[in-house]
């Protein structure tokens, strides 16, 4: 068994995590001083977000040097540092590789757009006429694809911010560049790699508008895809590492082969359809309530089917670039705890590999900012000016940030109640929410009940039973929309996992016999002395556990 399925993995936003040097940024340092509350936690991987050299106009995301640490996140020592001290503590560190794509700040893009014409084979250019971009191609952060370059009477191909150049990975030498990368760090002592939009590398051989959509079907999953990543693999000998692929707007059957082992690819994928199912007609910006029928489906539908072809998942409802789950599909008012441990469970008693992204343990929610004066990301403020451009009113602009902003999930780390939640000793780069106050780890950790100490348990819990890592998953009430129940096993050990995704009391299907389960957690309080389970309260969650050939308390 792979040592990453029985791993939990823990991402840390290295700009809002914890800011050492008071400046009211992250930093390298900032993440070293907070090891112990990430160990007692009982996280075996860090996942630190790019700290390269960069613009950090998309907060690090555009690099314009792969081999050197940005100022603002510290020196090559500090990561050395780092490294070592999370080693010492039995922890790995996985880095960000932004292989899409680099700033245009970076020394490769500057030749390009000096007209070198060995490092204009480095990006996407294409000649043209200055009003008419060679496709119709939409940047995911709104606007054109494209960018013209008078000087050089040529477009370049940004699929995100226009200062982040797509690479042409069709250019051996480009790979060639960022096998080097790899070879670097990896020499580093490091124990894996996440690899940003990696499915969005290979591009087409003609270059075609899009007559029904925004381009991405021509370049998500793209022709060559998967011989470059077995390239990548095999040329820098990563395939026995922790490495994760962000895969962009892809298929079930793409992530089979981007992390079944025999495919020499990938240890696991990371996709997003569970995190659309409050998306309006798919699109992002337009609102609507989460459809939980769709959730549902969706989730078994990804656990079957990479189960039944041995691909691997990892398993996460929070990210950087995702509002705060509590607040998402949760309810951060009524039933906090209740609703934050049931999505923690749901998730982490699951086929895959878990992910905590920073914060997630606590219960943090949505900041609720009231100004687009306090939104940073670059892809909201763009949102924001096209909200308004189709005829929203500011408030209406401001609504639709506030459920989906990348922001929502970049407020710093609530480590205590200090004025600035004991993430900095000066004003951050973004501001907090008032709920830092209560919403905090020093006032969890000394709390039983706290979500904190239920992540911990639920951490201790796939250390302890072999059937979470290991078993086969199958699916209970797949036709009662607000429950998701399913079981796991292996020859000695079932798992049930029962959840109740709704903020009102379910009666199920049918009642659940659980005579021999022992209860291992959940919200509500023990089932001790039940003999069946028949309705489940709001956001209940519970799991029970039994051995086939004693009681699992023995
Ligand atoms: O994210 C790509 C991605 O899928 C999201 O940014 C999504 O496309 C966007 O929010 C629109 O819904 C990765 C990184 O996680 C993100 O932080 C970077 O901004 C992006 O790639 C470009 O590197």
């Amino acid at each position: 068994m792979g040592t990453f399925k029985n791993h939990v993995i823990y991402q840390i936003y290295t700009k809002s995590f914890m800011d050492a040097n008071g400046d009211g940024l992250g930093d390298l340092r900032g993440v070293c001083s907070r090891l112990d509350y990430l160990k007692e936690l009982g996280v075996d991987d860090l996942w630190l977000t790019p700290f390269f050299k960069s613009p950090l106009r998309d907060n690090g995301y555009d690099i314009s040097d792969y081999l050197a640490i940005d100022p603002v996140f510290g020196t090559m020592e500090d990561v050395e540092e780092l490294i070592a001290q999370a080693d010492q503590r039995g922890m790995g560190l996985m880095f960000d590789m932004v292989f899409n794509h680099t700033s245009t700040e970076h020394a490769w893009f500057q030749k390009a757009l000096a007209g070198d014409p060995e490092y204009l084979d480095y990006y996407i250019f294409k000649d043209g006429a200055p009003d008419t971009p060679p496709t119709n191609w939409e940047s995911k952060f709104g606007g054109s694809a494209w960018e013209y370059v008078p000087h050089l009477k040529k477009w370049y191909l940004h699929l995100f911010d226009v200062t982040q150049a797509d690479l042409n990975w069709e250019n051996p030498r480009v790979r060639e560049e960022l096998k080097n990368v790899i070879r670097f760090w990896k020499q580093k002592g490091i124990r894996g790699f996440r690899f940003d939009v990696i499915n969005l590398i290979s591009k087409p051989e003609q270059f075609e508008s899009d007559r029904t959509g925004d381009g991405r079907r021509f370049y998500t999953d793209g022709p060559h895809i998967h011989e470059y990543l077995k390239e990548l693999v095999h040329d820098t000998g990563i395939q026995d590492m922790i490495t994760v692929g962000e895969m962009s707007s892809t298929t079930l059957n793409h992530c089979v082969r981007y992390s079944n082992p025999a495919e020499r690819e990938l240890s696991m994928v990371f996709s997003f359809h569970h995190l659309k199912v409050d998306y309006k007609d798919g699109k992002k910006w337009e609102l609507k309530a989460p459809d939980y029928r769709q959730l549902k489906r969706l989730l078994s539908e990804w656990q079957l089917g990479m189960q039944e072809q041995n691909g691997w998942n990892a398993l996460f409802w929070c990210n950087h670039d995702q509002p705060r789950i509590v607040s998402r599909l949760g309810d951060e008012h009524r039933y906090w705890k209740e609703s934050a441990k049931m999505l923690g469970t749901a998730f982490h008693m699951l086929r895959g590999t878990p992910y905590i992204y920073q914060g997630e343990e606590l219960g943090m929610t949505n900041p609720g900012y009231q100004t687009i004066g306090e939104y940073r990301d670059v892809e909201s403020i763009n949102y924001y000016k096209i909200l308004l451009a189709e005829g929203k009113t500011e408030a209406e602009a401001l609504q639709i940030l506030g459920a989906r902003s990348r922001d929502n999930g970049r407020t710093p780390m609530q480590w205590n109640a200090e004025d600035y939640a004991g993430f900095s000793n000066r004003k951050p780069w973004i501001s907090i929410p008032d709920n830092h106050s209560s919403i905090n780890a020093e006032a969890e950790r000394a709390d039983a009940d706290s979500i904190l100490n239920y992540y911990k348990k639920l951490i201790s819990l796939r250390k302890q039973y072999p059937v979470i890592a290991e078993g086969t998953v199958g699916f209970l009430f797949e036709e009662q929309e607000e429950t998701f129940c399913y079981q796991r096993e292996t020859e000695e050990e079932t798992l049930l996992v029962l959840n109740n995704f709704r903020d009102r009391k379910v009666t199920l299907p049918e009642a659940l016999d659980i005579s021999g389960y022992a209860y291992l957690a959940g919200n509500y309080g023990n089932t001790e002395g039940s003999a069946e389970v028949t309705a489940l309260k709001p956001y209940e969650t519970m799991v029970l556990y039994r051995t086939r050939n004693k009681m699992a308390t023995d």
